[in-house]
Order: structure tokens, then sequence, then C-alpha cells
């Protein structure tokens, strides 16, 4: 009998164009030989030329969901992406509380890339006061940094000092990614064994490109899966940068809009001479 992969659960709202939310974060699990689980949030009317409205799911659904999905199935890492609103922000959070899953990674979508929000106030209220605590890492990109600490983020140093405020305010561990800067860069901040707050910049040249729609939650859930398959922080990062650029690479043109990253890129690239037969396909980055 196969092993069982580790298993994934991605707790987000659903893209139609597949590009972001839940169904894009099922190919990134995919992607890593991790089976994924879910839990959708909210409904949003989009497609690639944004997001036209959205409907939060009832908050007793999410956490029925939850309940019935963690009471069945031992799950490796959470994702939480989307959220709506208060309500549902905190169904998932009194379900991280009561659950107490390891690896929890928290998105703090607040807009998608085209404006809309995605969040209300209520709900971001929810996200720092209960959901933070609860996260081993969260992934604001660096506009979200800015909405969440009131600061301006801009540039390395101002996305390390926004880390470090969300670090104060209960967050074990901060990635705050920048890949819209000049060049890409993420600041990494991260709890040592010794209990130290240190950081690590990830630099990659800037891809040109429209092909952007789901970088975030791509981003998000492939570091997931590398806490599940077993990896610290820093090489999660690091393996996680690697494999959005690749999906960002290797993009092909979809819709009118910004189109998707190519979740699925290794599934077109040809298998490499001389690997050992039978060794697995496994999910290096
Ligand atoms: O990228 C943020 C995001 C997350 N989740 C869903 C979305 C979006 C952006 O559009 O639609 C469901």
């Amino acid at each position: 009998m196969a092993p069982t992969p580790p298993v994934v659960l991605t707790i987000a709202g659903f893209d139609p164009s597949s590009g972001a939310g839940i169904t894009a974060d099922i190919k990134t699990i995919a992607a890593h030989g991790c089976y994924g689980v879910s839990c959708i949030t909210a409904l949003t009317v989009q497609s690639t030329r944004g997001v036209l409205r959205s409907e939060p799911v009832a908050p007793a659904l999410v956490r029925e969901t939850l309940d019935e999905l963690a009471r069945d199935i031992s799950i490796d890492a959470v994702h939480i992406g989307m959220l709506g609103n208060a309500a549902v922000a905190t169904a998932v959070a009194e379900f991280l509380a009561r659950t107490k899953p390891s690896n929890v990674v928290l998105d703090p979508v607040v807009k998608s890339s085209s404006g809309a929000p995605l969040l209300d106030a209520k709900g971001a209220a929810v996200l720092l006061e209960k959901l933070l605590p609860l996260a081993t890492v969260m992934t604001p990109n660096i506009d979200e940094a800015a909405h969440l600490t009131g600061l301006t983020v801009t540039n390395p140093e101002q996305m390390q000092t926004a880390a470090e405020r969300l670090h104060a305010m209960g967050a074990a561990n901060v990635v705050v990614t920048g890949g819209h800067l000049e060049r890409a860069i993420d600041v990494l901040g991260f709890t040592t064994p010794a209990g130290k707050f240190e950081f690590e910049l990830f630099q990659s040249p800037r891809l040109r490109t429209t092909s952007t729609h789901g970088t975030g939650c791509a981003f998000a859930t492939a570091l997931a899966c590398h806490l599940a398959l077993g990896r610290g922080i820093p090489e999660a990062v690091l393996l996680t940068k690697a494999y959005v650029a690749a999906a960002i690479a290797n993009a092909h043109p979809l819709g009118q809009g910004n189109g998707p990253v190519h979740h699925l890129y290794r599934m077109n690239q040809p298998a490499r001479l001389g690997r050992a037969a039978g060794a697995s396909d496994g999910a290096e980055h």
C-alpha cells in the first residue's frame, strides 16, 4: 500500500477562476505531494479581471465542516486564507483553539489585488486578537503588513519593523512578502529554538509578468506544505519562494486580466535523466 502523504487543510474563499482561493490551494498542495482537504469560508464572483462580489458562508457550516474533518483525518498543517467576516474568523479561531493543530500558516487576506475587500473591519480585529496568537507563521504582503500594523511598509527595513511589530502582537514567526518591490524581497522574522527573534532576507529578481493572480495564496499554501513535510521555517520559506517564482515563470496567458500562476508547472517538465528507477517524483520545493 502506498504511504499516506501529509494532509494539509486549507480554509479559504472560493475563486471561480482558480487562480486564488480553495481550488488553487488544492493544486498547490498536490504539487507538493501532499493531500488537500478544505473548508470554504466565502464564495466570490470573480475572474482574472477582478472580484465583483463576495458572500461569506454561514459560520456554523464552517465550524461543522472543520470539526468533522478533524474528527476523521489527522491534519499535518493548516493554511488560512480569505475569511470574509468576523463571524467566520471567530469560528476558525475557535476551531484552532479547540483542536490545536501543529503548523498553522495564517495569510491575513484583507483585499484582493484589484482592491476588493475580502475581510471586513471587525474581521481584521478578530484576526489580530484571536488568530494571530494561534498561528505558527503569518504571511502578510507589504500592504497587509501596513494595514495590520498602521506602519508604512515600502522597503526591507520597514518590512523588518512590521514583522517585529506583528511578533510583539503575538505572531511567533512572520514572513513579509515583497514580490512587487524592485527586487522580490521577502523578510522572515523567526523565533529561534533559543527563543530569540531573528531575521533572514530572501531575494530574487522580480519577474515582469501579468500572471500574478494567486501568488499570495500559492506562497502561504506552499509554506504550509513544507511545514507538513517536516521542514524548519527558514528552509520552508526558501523552497516556497522558489516554487512561487517557478509557478509565475511557467504561467500561461489566461483571461483578460491578471492570469493565474501555474501551480502544477512540474507536470509539464520532462523527467530528469539519471534518476534511479522507481524514485518518487517528490516535491523538492
Ligand atoms: O489573493 C487574495 C485572495 C484570497 N482568496 C480568495 C481570493 C483572493 C483574491 O482575489 O479571491 C478567494
